[in-house]
C-alpha cells in the first residue's frame, strides 16, 4: 500500500473508528443506565435492552454478516451483564436477536434485529396494558390493597380499577434501600388512588386491614416461584397468615425457560453504600444487601399475565407452549 492510498484511507479508518465508537456507545450507555438503576423495573430494562440492540443494528455500518453477528453477540452480553436477576432482560435480548442465525445476508440480519427489537418493546407495553384490564377485575369496590416496591404491572392493575370507578385504598411499602415506594405513591397518587406509604417493617401490622396484595415480578421459575424485590416473600407470608389473596402481575416474558433446565436464578447483591453511609458503622461490621428474594409457589394465589390469570402450577405448560420447537436448543 503506497503513501497515496494511506493518505486516502486514514481519514476513512478514522471515521469508521468514530462511527464504531458511537455505535458501541448505544450499548454501553444503556448497560450502564440499567446497572446504575437510571432505567429500572423488570419490564423497562427488557424494553431498553431490546431497543438498544435495534438502535445498534440501525446505526451499524460494516456490511459484513459474520462481523455483525459477532458484534451483536458481544452487545447482547454487555447488556445481559448489567443486572443478573430479571429474566425479562434475557428474554427481551433473545427475542431481538433470534433472527440472526437464519439470516442469509447482512441486510436481512440487520432488518431482523431492528424489527424484532421494536416488536418486543411494543408487545411488552401491550402486555402491561392487558394485565391492567385483566387484573382490575379481581378488585372490588371497597377493597384495601397492598403493593411492594414499584411495579408498573401491579400499578397498572390498581390504576385501572380506580379508573373504572372502584373505590380502593392502597398501602405501599417504602422498599428500602432504593425506596421505590416513593415512586409508587407518586404514580398511584397521579392516578387518583387513595394511597398510604408504610415502612417495610409495618407490613405485618397493616396486613390485617388488607384484602388483596398485588406485586410485580422480575422472574418466575418453571415451578411457579416468584423472584421479586427483597421483602416480597415476607409480604407473601404475612398475607398467607392473614388469609389475604396474593397476586403476582407478570408479563409472560418474565417466565424463565432457563429454570426448566436446572438453572438457578442469581440474586443480585448491590453495594453496601445503598444501605449505610461511610463511617456510620464500625469497621469490620459486614453488610449484606441482596435486592431480590424468592417467594415459593405455595404462597401465590394468582399469576396475572397478558394471557390470563393462572396458578403457579400452570407456568411450566405456558413456557413449553410459548417456546415450541426452540425448547430443544435452550440448554
Ligand atoms: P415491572 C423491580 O425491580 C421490582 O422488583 C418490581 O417488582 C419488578 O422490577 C417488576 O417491575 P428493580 O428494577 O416490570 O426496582 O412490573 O430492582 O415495572
Amino acid at each position: 500500500m503506497g503513501p497515496l492510498s494511506q493518505l486516502s484511507t486514514e481519514p476513512l479508518l478514522y471515521c469508521r473508528a468514530q462511527i464504531t465508537s458511537l455505535v458501541n456507545d448505544i450499548i454501553f450507555s444503556t448497560a450502564s443506565d440499567i446497572r446504575d438503576m437510571k432505567v429500572r423495573g423488570a419490564g423497562r430494562i427488557a424494553r431498553a435492552g431490546a431497543l438498544a440492540l435495534a438502535a445498534y443494528a440501525e446505526a451499524y455500518t460494516v456490511r459484513d454478516l459474520e462481523q455483525f453477528r459477532s458484534d451483536i453477540r458481544k452487545a447482547s452480553d454487555t447488556l445481559l451483564d448489567s443486572r443478573p436477576t430479571a429474566v425479562s432482560l434475557w428474554n427481551g435480548v433473545h427475542a431481538t436477536v433470534r433472527g440472526l442465525k437464519d439470516a442469509e445476508s447482512f441486510e436481512a440480519a440487520r432488518e431482523a434485529v431492528i424489527t424484532d427489537g421494536r416488536r418486543f418493546a411494543e408487545e411488552s407495553e401491550k402486555a402491561v396494558q392487558r394485565i391492567a384490564r385483566i387484573g382490575s377485575k379481581r378488585i372490588k369496590s371497597g377493597d384495601t390493597l397492598m403493593t411492594h416496591c414499584n411495579s408498573s404491572a401491579a400499578i397498572g392493575v390498581i390504576a385501572e380499577a380506580v379508573r373504572q370507578g372502584k373505590d380502593v385504598k392502597v398501602y405501599a411499602t417504602e422498599s428500602r434501600p432504593w425506596r421505590q415506594g416513593i415512586l409508587t405513591v407518586n404514580d398511584l397518587s397521579k392516578a387518583g388512588v387513595d394511597v398510604t406509604l408504610i415502612i417495610d417493617s409495618a407490613v405485618r401490622t397493616v396486613m390485617s386491614r388488607v384484602d388483596r396484595v398485588f406485586v410485580g415480578a422480575d422472574t418466575i421459575t418453571s415451578s411457579g416461584s416468584l423472584i421479586n424485590k427483597i421483602g416480597t416473600s415476607q409480604v407473601a407470608m404475612a398475607a398467607r397468615e392473614c388469609r389475604v389473596e396474593f397476586n403476582v402481575c407478570s408479563e409472560t416474558y418474565k417466565f424463565s425457560p432457563k429454570t426448566m433446565f436446572g438453572d438457578t436464578v442469581t440474586i443480585e447483591e448491590r453495594n453496601i453504600d445503598e444501605v449505610v453511609r461511610p463511617g456510620e458503622i464500625p469497621e469490620g461490621v459486614k453488610v449484606f444487601n441482596p435486592v431480590f428474594d424468592t417467594t415459593p409457589a405455595r404462597y401465590i394465589d394468582n399469576i396475572i399475565t397478558e394471557l390470563g390469570i393462572m396458578s403457579p402450577g400452570a407456568v411450566y405448560g405456558v413456557m413449553v407452549r410459548q417456546l415450541g420447537d426452540s425448547i430443544f436448543n435452550l440448554e
